[in-house]
């Protein structure tokens, strides 16, 4: 680190009021905005200090999805029982910008790895899949990162196989998004629903979304740093995700 060849790079939201959150349709029950709540501010409530109450769903801006979060998973882990171990880990960045710029609707394939290990090795044991689909260029706009229409939200993810396979044969710990959720828009309609959500959390994995900066990180050999905070109980938390680049 003092030798200047490690970059630290910082793949986090800003978390603010404006930064958009996941929209489910009715009859479902929504997360809401983060919110800052003023305490005192050098004033008569605290001459000396200012400090907020923070208010936010579990699941606003960039956050951490624990298995318990997921029906699938719900014998499983919460974020406090995460084993710390998992948390630095090795990631590689699957690049589907072009094919997402050409249909938002875009799903990531069993192919499209296999692909993507023939040109830069296999996936790494305990470590992360993160889908860079330049999404993250909508990160300040609610409704350009949903991209909803009459038909739903139109959002690039992962399909019900490659899904079920990276739960079940792939070596990693977890897919990181850089659209409000790991599931695709249109995966509300699928066979399962939310396939990343079922398969991956009902597998002991993890997801990470609202990701930025996956376009400064190499194909392989970056290391992720995503501890969730330990709220207990807690199904998921936001999260600073920070990854170390070697130069
Ligand atoms: C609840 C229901 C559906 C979805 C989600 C949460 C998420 O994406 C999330 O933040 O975990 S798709
Ligand atoms: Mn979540």
């Amino acid at each position: 680190m003092s030798g200047g060849t490690i970059e630290v790079v910082d793949l986090t939201a800003p978390l603010a009021a404006s930064t958009p959150i996941l929209q489910l349709p009715p009859p479902f029950a929504n997360t809401i905005n983060f919110g800052l709540e003023e305490i005192s501010r050098y004033d008569d409530r605290g001459p000396g200090w200012y400090w907020n109450n923070i208010h936010t769903g579990e699941h606003t801006g960039t956050h951490f999805d624990a298995p318990v979060h997921w029906v699938t998973g719900r014998d499983g882990d919460d974020v406090a029982r995460v084993p710390v171990r998992r948390l630095v880990a090795p990631a590689v960045v699957i690049d589907v910008t072009d094919r997402v710029a050409a249909d938002p609707d875009f799903l990531l394939e069993i192919e499209h790895v296999r692909a993507w290990e023939a040109e830069h090795g296999p996936l790494p044991a305990g470590g992360w899949l993160l889908l860079r689909t330049g999404w993250d260029a909508r990160a300040n706009d609610q409704e350009a990162i949903l991209n909803a229409d009459e038909t739903g939200p139109h959002t690039p993810g992962v399909s019900v196989a490659c899904a079920k396979w990276l739960a079940e044969e792939a070596p990693i710990i977890g897919i990181g998004v850089e659209t409000v959720g790991t599931d695709a828009g249109a995966a509300h309609s699928f066979e399962p629903a939310f396939p990343c959500h079922a398969y991956l959390l009902g597998a002991d994995k993890y997801g990470l979304t609202q990701l930025r900066n996956l376009d400064r990180l190499p194909p392989a050999g970056a290391v992720v740093i995503a501890p969730p905070l330990p709220i207990v109980g807690g199904s998921g938390s936001p999260i600073r995700v920070l990854a170390l680049v070697e130069r």
